[in-house]
């Protein structure tokens, strides 16, 4: 409340909140500025992660547990600003996970939207309602909503990968539901990596034929860093974004909207030498350094950026980032959610 009120009207107001507590009634006007804030004031906090770091506590994890104990061995990365709430941000969560030769994570589906960014490690896979997806490093994985599936890892080196959920959204509209089967690994229906030669071309099966298996809305769940590096490097030759550098976004070929109903997906090459331009947006993003070194100025944070690293910026802080080499980022965030629910905003300072 931002108008001065007298002591004894202090008082007053004071004995009534007291008084209509038990019956659940609280005052507007003690808590409308910081419900209805001019600006968003996310309770995140820029944050920074080593990969090294947090795979040594993973591989320890990995001497602990197995992936079938745990069924998903994984080690939050949980914001600072929002202890104990499995959250980076408010709406997505950000984990890394280990699978280990031998090992399965077993089939389970639900509610939550997923998507899988690969750290470390070549060959093993996901498989989603039936299909393997083969998993290299950098490639993005989808698990879409309600989608059967499992992990496993056939090679003989561990396998590491980020997983970017849309948990906290969930949660919040308390939409949670998640099955199990008895079979913890899916039979294969197709072969490997199927739907992206269905799907990933820019071609798709005739709308009703046989092959047109995958459902309408969401046929592709497999990104390989190869062709997305590739797309990448062809646009490095030429001018970047003043903003954002060569920026693409993932797309779903269904409808060239975002890879996820509640999460997008994108990659950035800021050249060396160059710096963005400071640019905020609603959307707390969780970044990945694929390439390069350099500095992500976040707010009045400056962090010194090597590969493999990890980065979160809350909605609404300034992001600029100084390549000292090319600089190579994933990120994922909200906007997705954001821009369906008309919430989205950015502004290029
Ligand atoms: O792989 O299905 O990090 O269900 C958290 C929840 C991974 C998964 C997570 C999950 C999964």
């Amino acid at each position: 409340m931002s108008i001065l009120i007298p002591n004894d009207q202090r008082e007053q107001l004071e004995q009534l909140y007291k008084a209509m507590a038990p019956e659940s009634l609280t005052p507007l006007w003690e808590v409308l500025a910081a419900l209805v804030s001019p600006t968003p004031t996310s309770p995140a906090v820029a944050h920074h992660w080593r990969y090294a770091d947090a795979a040594r506590y993973l591989m320890r994890a990995g001497d602990l547990i197995s992936a079938e104990q745990a069924e998903r061995r994984v080690l939050i990365l949980e914001n600072p600003g929002l202890p104990g709430q499995s959250a980076i941000t408010p709406s997505l969560y950000a984990g890394l996970q280990l699978i280990l030769p031998g090992e399965v994570a077993p089939a389970h589906r639900h509610t939550q939207s997923a998507l899988r960014f690969v750290m470390e490690g070549e060959g093993a896979y996901t498989t989603v309602d039936g299909e393997r997806a083969v998993m290299r490093p950098f490639d993005l994985v989808l698990t879409p909503s309600w989608q059967w599936h499992d992990h496993g890892n056939e090679t003989s080196r561990p396998m590491v990968w980020l997983d970017g959920l849309d948990i906290p959204t969930v949660r919040h509209f308390a939409a949670s539901f998640a099955e199990k089967t008895d079979e913890p690994v899916q039979t294969r229906l197709v072969a490997d990596d199927d739907s992206l030669s269905r799907y990933g071309r820019n071609l798709r099966p005739l709308r009703g034929s046989l092959a047109d298996r995958r459902p309408a809305n969401r046929p592709l769940f497999h990104y390989p860093f190869a062709e997305w590096r590739r797309s990448l490097a062809d646009l490095g030759a030429g001018t970047p974004d003043p903003h954002v550098g060569h920026a693409l976004e993932f797309i779903n070929p269904a409808d060239g909207g975002p890879v996820l109903p509640t999460i997008a997906a994108q990659v950035q090459l800021i050249p060396a030498g160059t710096a963005t331009r400071p640019r905020r947006s609603s959307d707390g993003a969780i970044h990945v350094v694929v390439e390069g070194t350099g500095t992500a100025r976040i707010g009045e944070r400056a962090i010194a950026l090597s590969p493999r690293d990890f980065f979160v910026v809350p909605s609404w802080t300034t992001l600029s980032l100084d390549a000292a080499s090319d600089l190579v980022l994933f990120s994922y965030s909200d906007r997705a959610a954001q821009q369906r629910l008309e919430l989205y905003r950015e502004e290029r300072l």
